[in-house]
């Protein structure tokens, strides 16, 4: 077969933007190499449905061993009992929760979308904000910080079968024993998605939902820096506390439908290439050098929340405990759209993101969030912070200066230089 220049001048040209430009994505990180070739190997070819052990093909002895060795890593790094490594998002392992202790019409309850939720925590335009029933609580106006009475008032009212706690775009921490408290009170189950703190909770940096939530979801390519996946993890509750029942009527451990869930409730084959990426980022998280970098994380994004304020910029709930920070840029007069097409064109790449209180739709918004799990990868710390601010700035307030952005861009590049990613491979 002809090699495919085309698509091969393109991952190189990625690789090239990659390495040139500043990546504030909050959800996005730069694995090791060994993580990522591992995604690029022979087992791409191999079809294992079903789990270690009890396959529906022949041929699994290998993939088995990477399989468990995946799950053995993970459930040492959270020091939990259940761990289901096969999803391939985040969303999808959402899904197959959801499937597994849902029935079609079941109340939810959620941080709503625009005040930093997620899309698979009962948005209407996702799955489950259609088979299911949403209601949502928010974050406070004044402190942006989650509006826990609401949650309570909701809860007590409402009755959902199932509350969520996690979000793609707060700063802050959260209450999951004050959460559990009310959840027991009305027989709920409580879920935490963790897909965006997940690596500072590896760590003990923030509170961990473990002890607190009966079901712990995480994508794994955030700040746990493994390959583009999902897992489910769950530290005990195997007993099924509230007695649901598979298919055929029977009650089974909570472990047992969440991997029916999986496979075959949601997904086929599982991507054994990626969880062999899993695991030797699990394996990485369990390293003191890990531990070093997330910590640095959340070092560079409270300076840079710091340094974006001492500018006069509008950070919802006044810093950041985590990784990311949600700015308004409201008293800049700059909507998000305008700001996030603006700074990619000086390589400096970061997402649009509704306000809590947004007057704007999400297609435009009046905010943008920015993250530091990326540049922190490229072994920047603190002191690199004010400069990023200082040439988001300049472009900001420059904003229709074709000169300045070039001027920008070009320093950018510069800077990058420092930071050399992947230099393996050439
Ligand atoms: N798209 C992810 C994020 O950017 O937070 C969440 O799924």
């Amino acid at each position: 077969m002809q090699r495919d220049s085309v698509i091969f001048d393109l991952i190189g040209k990625e690789l090239e933007r990659q390495r040139n430009g500043i990546e504030l994505i909050a959800s996005e990180n730069f694995t090791s190499l060994q993580v990522m070739e591992a995604t690029g190997t022979s087992l791409t070819n191999k079809y294992a449905e079903g789990y270690p052990g009890r396959r529906y093909y022949g041929g699994c002895e290998i993939v088995d061993q990477i399989e468990q060795l995946a799950i053995d890593r993970i459930k040492q790094v959270f020091n939990c009992e259940y761990a289901n490594v096969q999803p391939h998002s985040g969303a999808q392992a959402n899904a197959a929760l959801l499937l597994a202790i849902l029935q079609p019409g079941d109340k939810i309850l959620g941080l709503d979308l625009s005040m930093g939720g997620h899309l698979t925590h009962g948005s209407p335009v996702n799955f489950s904000g259609k088979l299911y029933t949403p209601l949502f609580y928010t974050v406070k106006k004044d402190t942006g910080l989650i509006d826990y009475e609401m949650l309570e008032e909701k809860a007590r009212a409402e009755k959902p079968k199932l509350i969520i706690c996690g979000a793609s775009a707060y700063s802050r921490d959260f209450d999951y024993a004050r959460i559990r408290k009310v959840a027991d009170e009305i027989n709920a189950f409580v879920w935490c998605d963790m897909a965006h703190p997940a690596g500072f909770i590896a760590k003990g940096l923030l509170s961990s939902p473990f002890e607190h939530c009966h079901f712990v979801t995480s994508t794994t390519h955030k700040t746990l820096r493994g390959p583009r996946g999902g897992v489910i993890l769950m530290k005990k509750d195997f007993e099924n506390p509230f007695g649901l029942k598979d298919l055929k009527g029977n009650t089974r451990m909570m472990s047992n439908l969440l991997d029916m869930a999986v496979f075959p409730g949601t997904q086929g084959g599982p991507l054994e290439h990626v969880i062999a990426g899993k695991a030797i980022a699990f394996g990485e998280l369990l390293t003191e050098e890990f531990t070093v970098y997330i910590t640095q994380v959340q070092k560079n994004a409270q300076a840079m929340a710091k340094s974006f304020m001492d500018r006069g910029y509008h950070i919802i709930s006044g810093g950041t405990d985590n990784h990311l920070m949600l700015i308004d840029l409201r008293n800049k007069n700059i909507s998000g759209k305008k700001a996030q097409e603006t700074l990619d064109k000086a390589h400096i790449t970061l997402n649009k993101n509704s306000v809590p209180y947004d007057d704007k739709s999400p297609f435009v918004t009046s905010g943008i969030r920015v993250g530091v799990p990326a540049v922190t990868t490229r072994g920047m710390k603190e002191e690199h912070m004010e400069k990023i601010v200082e040439l988001i700035d300049r472009v900001l307030m420059n904003i229709d200066d074709e000169e300045t952005i070039l001027a920008v861009k070009k320093e950018v590049a510069a800077f990058m230089i420092q930071f050399p990613l992947y230099p393996e491979l050439g």
